[in-house]
């Protein structure tokens, strides 16, 4: 059985009918600070993403470009794996659907399904949208007034008519509710939470799991004039990687149950309610957690390629710089709310709290240590009652940090650090070891030394946010890799005194806009 420190989160595979943008990487990186946290913490962490290739969508996207889908599949799922090198991402597994692995793993979970009289054939009629690969109840549409019927999500359907095998998800609605009721946290936020009980409470019906009318997918065993549902099939991604149907060895007994499943807000029900269907009706533990968080928009707009204003991650990284643009996506918003991407509020992140209250921070205490502390470690008498909460503040954030980010709490963790930040330049004004460097040089180098193990607690726990500037900070007081995790925090390992420092350098250069003003 999976023991205490092991940790094992997903993102969902994303569709390779568009290339990646924003709102693919606001969830991978939700994943990968959560990930690198974990290691940090201790655990034994598996880290999973990849790209959803199968289905209508996907196919139609490639007949679109005239290109064979596998090809097509290939290429664009490349540019998600390109992505993972841009935002310094640091998955364990890049999953395609495509792969002979899951093929082996969704055919066994059908195959156990089937066995368990869990799916029948019979004939599907109704409606089905291409773009959201869902199937709609005729309730849940809305007329246009040309006649045409639109999904709740915008997206156009068509009238489908045609031989499918089902699933008997309308047996599973009590032992959902009860599962939903003896797991308080499966589903977060908890508002989402209230949202699929009241789904689930209004009945269920069989899911056609089976379609006929097309070929890109992976055919049901034994009968492949059916194609399975595409759903049916990405979910699957996640005991894949995990070497399902393998369950007694290796990864499965390491990793599963997953302890999250990250998802956008449009794609809960799916996780929340078919796939634990599935896998309770496979004989299969379901995850532990599924979190749905919201939804971008740029500059108060929804983001659509129709609309042309699609975010691309690479031009926000080549503009901001990656560590501040992973900052703001996590700080900017209280994670589960939808939020909205302006270049205002982004530079007013970058200048107000990673320029000034970070940044001028390190430089400030560490250039003061590099002029007048013979550019090492301070040497320290004993500390005041001031120096003491101060030291005490800081190696104390990382148990608040630890409760937020087990519920996804990322917003209101760096607001924790950023106390401690605050607090710090409040202790620099009102120490003024500048002023101590004539008056009482020794108090000066005490004051110094609280500042610079403050930074180093500082920058450990913000490792997982802001990688790179972080690990540039922690070189700047020479701390080796070996004592970067959290368990180098607290006074057992405080910076040693005399020990040399390399020459200070800025670490979050302010925003300046450039001539073009652009
Ligand atoms: O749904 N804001 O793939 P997908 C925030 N293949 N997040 C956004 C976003 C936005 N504007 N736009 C997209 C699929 N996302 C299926 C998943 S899993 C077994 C199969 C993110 O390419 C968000 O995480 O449409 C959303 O759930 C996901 O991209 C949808 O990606």
């Amino acid at each position: 059985m999976a023991g205490p420190k092991r940790y094992y989160v997903t993102t969902p595979i994303y569709y390779v009918n568009d290339v990646p943008h924003i709102g693919h990487a606001y969830t991978t990186l939700a994943c990968d600070v959560l990930a690198r946290f974990k290691r940090l913490d201790g655990y034994d962490v598996k880290f999973l993403t990849g790209t959803d290739e199968h289905g209508q969508k996907v196919e139609k996207s490639a007949q679109d470009k005239g290109v064979d889908p596998q090809a097509f599949t290939d290429q664009v799922s490349q540019r998600f794996r390109d992505l993972l090198g841009t935002m310094n991402f640091t998955n364990d597994d890049f999953i395609r659907t495509t792969e002979e692995r899951h093929k082996i793993s969704v055919q066994a979970l059908w195959d156990r399904l089937r066995e368990k009289g869990e799916i029948y054939l019979d004939n599907y009629a109704g409606w089905y949208s291409v773009r959201d690969e869902a199937f709609y109840a005729e309730s849940e549409l809305t007329k246009k007034p040309d006649g045409s019927f639109v999904a709740p999500t915008g997206a156009p359907v068509e009238w489908v008519e045609e031989p499918s095998y089902f699933f008997r998800l309308s047996a599973w609605g009590e032992k959902l509710l009860k599962f939903y009721d003896e797991n308080p946290d499966f589903i977060l936020p908890k508002s989402r939470r209230n949202e699929v009980v009241s789904f689930v409470s209004g009945g269920l019906q069989d899911l056609s799991v089976s379609r006929t009318t097309f070929k890109w997918g992976v055919p049901v065993p034994g009968d492949d004039a059916h194609i399975m549902y595409v759903w049916l099939d990405a979910l699957t991604n996640y005991i894949t990687a995990v070497g399902f149907p393998d369950e007694d060895h290796g990864e499965f007994q390491t990793y599963w149950p997953a302890d999250l499943h990250m998802v956008g807000k449009d794609i809960l029900r799916f996780h929340a309610v078919y796939w634990p269907a599935f896998l309770m009706a496979a004989g299969v533990e379901p995850p532990k957690r599924v979190f749905a968080h919201g939804w971008w928009t740029n500059e108060g707009h929804k983001i659509s390629k129709s609309l042309g204003n699609v975010i691309d991650p690479i031009e926000l990284v080549e503009k901001y710089g990656l560590d501040a643009v992973r900052y703001f996506l996590l700080r900017e918003v209280p994670f589960g709310n939808d939020g909205d991407f302006s270049h205002a509020a982004m530079v007013a992140r970058m200048n107000g709290e990673l320029a000034n209250d970070l940044g001028n921070l390190a430089q400030r205490v560490l250039s003061m240590v590099n002029k007048n502390c013979d550019g090492a470690v301070p040497r320290h008498g004993d500390f005041t009652a001031d120096d003491q909460e101060m030291l005490d503040a800081a190696h104390g954030i990382i148990h608040k940090v630890r409760e937020h980010m087990d519920v996804q709490g990322f917003n209101h963790a760096i607001e924790d650090i950023w106390v401690v930040i605050r607090a710090c330049n409040g202790y620099v004004d009102r120490q003024a070891p500048w002023k101590l460097k004539k008056e009482d040089p020794a108090r000066m180098g005490t004051v110094l030394y609280v500042l610079a193990e403050c930074i180093r607690h500082i920058a450990l726990v913000l490792q997982p946010f802001m990688p790179g500037s972080m690990s540039k900070m922690l070189d700047l007081l020479e701390i080796s890799t070996e004592h970067r995790t959290f368990d180098f925090i607290g006074y057992a390992h405080a910076l040693e005194p005399g020990r040399a420092l390399p020459a200070p350098q800025g670490v979050f250069p302010r925003f300046v806009e450039d001539e073009k003003g652009d």
